[in-house]
């Protein structure tokens, strides 16, 4: 990774996107969500290195492996956003932009996903825009190297 490459992290659950809930989460699949991504970014020349994993700890390990020399990290960190005191640590510690998304309108859900561990450490937030959030956290990210 370099400073023109954008880390996108999904957290648990998130590999099962398109499959059930589309009431809630859509239709689209995480493939889907990563060549938005993809297409997002390459309009500023930038890359994307997208991931997922349903293990906090490696999690942990992936924002610090982005948190220096990235050009950012988007991190739907899925269910361990109300629950993950380590994950909102490891991103406090990243030297670069960090945004919260969300699929949903986690605050228009039911109560124990109102809270995010996550929120306040991260530099900006797209909540439920449904899957093109994480296109508009791209362009978010690409704005702040502009101002840099
Ligand atoms: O709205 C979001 O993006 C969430 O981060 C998604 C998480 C949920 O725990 C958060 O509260 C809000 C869950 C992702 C689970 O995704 C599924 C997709 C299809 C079927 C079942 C779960």
């Amino acid at each position: 990774m370099d400073d023109r490459t954008v880390l996108v992290l999904n957290g648990p659950n998130l590999n099962l996107l398109g499959e059930r809930e589309p009431e809630v989460y859509g239709h689209d699949t995480l493939a889907d969500v990563e060549r938005l991504c993809t297409e997002a970014a390459a309009r500023y020349g930038l890359t994307v290195d997208f991931r997922q994993s349903n293990h906090e700890g490696t999690l942990v390990d992936w924002v610090q492996e982005g948190r220096s020399g990235t050009a950012g990290i988007v991190l739907n960190a899925g269910g361990y956003t109300h629950t993950s005191v380590a994950l909102r640590d490891a991103v406090s510690a990243a030297r670069v932009p960090c945004v919260e998304v969300h699929i949903s309108d986690i605050h228009a859900r039911e109560e124990f996903r109102r809270f995010s561990y996550l929120s306040d450490v991260c530099d900006h937030h797209v909540i439920g825009h449904g899957v093109a959030g994480y296109a508009e956290a791209v362009d978010w990210l690409a704005g702040q190297r502009r101002q840099a």
